[in-house]
């Protein structure tokens, strides 16, 4: 790799630097590299190049105080109007920016994919054996790709609302769902549907894992979820749809979906938790740690005694604990 070696010796700055045009491509291509990650955080570098720029822009330039890295990239640039090394880190960061929002892949697996294997696309990783090496939701990721970019409008969520509780309630009349997230701060769209659910029943049967899994089972049945992320015993993670009796939103996209299952006595902490946003949770929490109290996804409770949390019949007693003033939903959109 030519473009890493600059131990080379120190040439001068060719004379094409006169012409004009070259002039202004070659200060354009210096700018952009003072503008790389690993420029930018760098002081030395960054001085080295604000001097060079400057020196090039004077009327009566001294090449002489350029260093020996920085000359040769100029040198390159007039020679091939281009610079290896900038166009590498360019192509790095739109490999990352696109492979990255994969469902399960991260910032450093997009950086190996486009380093190691030269994958710059999603297009590419369709096509790539690379595949054969990742897991099933990284490659429910890829296949939905596309769907899963896109927000969901509101009027859809409204849709999957009914036909989620109509579905759930086949499993148990006495089930309450609620749609959390950004849909309960009443935005226009959402990055995906946060689903709460609980059983409104004081009788005690099955655990949360067994009504979890029912829940999901249902919802498969119903074909309203098409794809499993994760499963966990409190937590699931997927992928749902519109089934094709219903005629609004065609063609259908596949949607990213959350969903928990709490017990009666959660379920105003997790409503409150699970509406958001994350912001306003965090500003809450902080509240509430002056005061010598605690708030989880599922309970408020004072200084030590998580084992017996405060008695909570809806999300404003929250507040009241707190001593904070009762935001509406729709006024925790910070
Ligand atoms: N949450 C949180 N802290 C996090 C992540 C989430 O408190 N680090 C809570 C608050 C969020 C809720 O969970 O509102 C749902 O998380 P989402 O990631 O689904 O975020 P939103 O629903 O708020 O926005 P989006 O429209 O992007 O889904
Ligand atoms: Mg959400
Ligand atoms: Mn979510």
């Amino acid at each position: 790799h030519q473009f890493f070696n600059n131990k080379r010796e120190k040439t001068s700055i060719d004379d094409r630097i006169n012409d004009p045009n070259k002039k202004s491509l070659v200060i354009k291509i210096l700018e952009e590299l003072q503008n790389l990650d690993n420029v930018k955080t760098n002081t030395n570098k960054i001085q080295a190049y604000k001097s060079a720029i400057a020196e090039i822009q004077k009327e009566y330039p001294d090449f002489n105080s350029i260093g020996r890295t920085i000359t040769s990239q100029i040198n390159e640039v007039l020679n091939t109007n281009t610079l290896k090394i900038l166009n590498f880190h360019n192509q790095h960061s739109e490999a990352v920016a696109e492979l990255s929002k994969v469902y399960g892949i991260g910032i450093s697996l997009a950086s190996k994919l486009y380093k190691q294997h030269n994958i710059k696309t999603i297009q590419d990783l369709r096509q790539s054996k690379y595949k054969l090496r990742l897991n099933e939701s990284q490659l429910i990721g890829i296949r939905l790709y596309e769907d899963l970019l896109l927000k969901i409008p509101r009027k859809e969520i409204e849709i999957f609302e009914k036909l989620i509780d109509q579905s759930i309630q086949k499993i148990h009349p006495d089930m309450i769902t609620k749609i959390c997230g950004s849909y309960r701060r009443g935005l226009e769209q959402s990055g995906d549907i946060d689903l709460l659910v609980t059983l409104n029943h004081s009788q005690r049967g099955g655990n949360y894992s067994d009504m979890l899994r029912k829940i999901v089972s249902r919802l498969q049945k119903d074909d309203i979820i098409s794809d499993v992320l994760s499963h966990g015993p409190k937590k699931f993670m997927g992928v749902c749809i519109l089934p094709d009796s219903v005629s609004e939103f065609v063609p259908h996209k596949h949607r990213r979906i959350d969903i928990r299952f709490v017990t009666q006595d959660q379920f105003h902490c997790a409503t409150l938790y699970f509406t958001g946003s994350a912001w306003f949770n965090a500003l809450m929490r902080i509240r509430a740690n002056q005061k010598d109290l605690h708030i989880s996804e599922y309970a408020v409770w004072k200084g030590l005694n998580r084992d017996s949390p405060l008695r909570v019949t809806c999300e404003k007693d929250v507040f009241d604990y707190i001593g904070m003033k009762y935001f509406e939903p729709t006024e925790r959109d910070w």
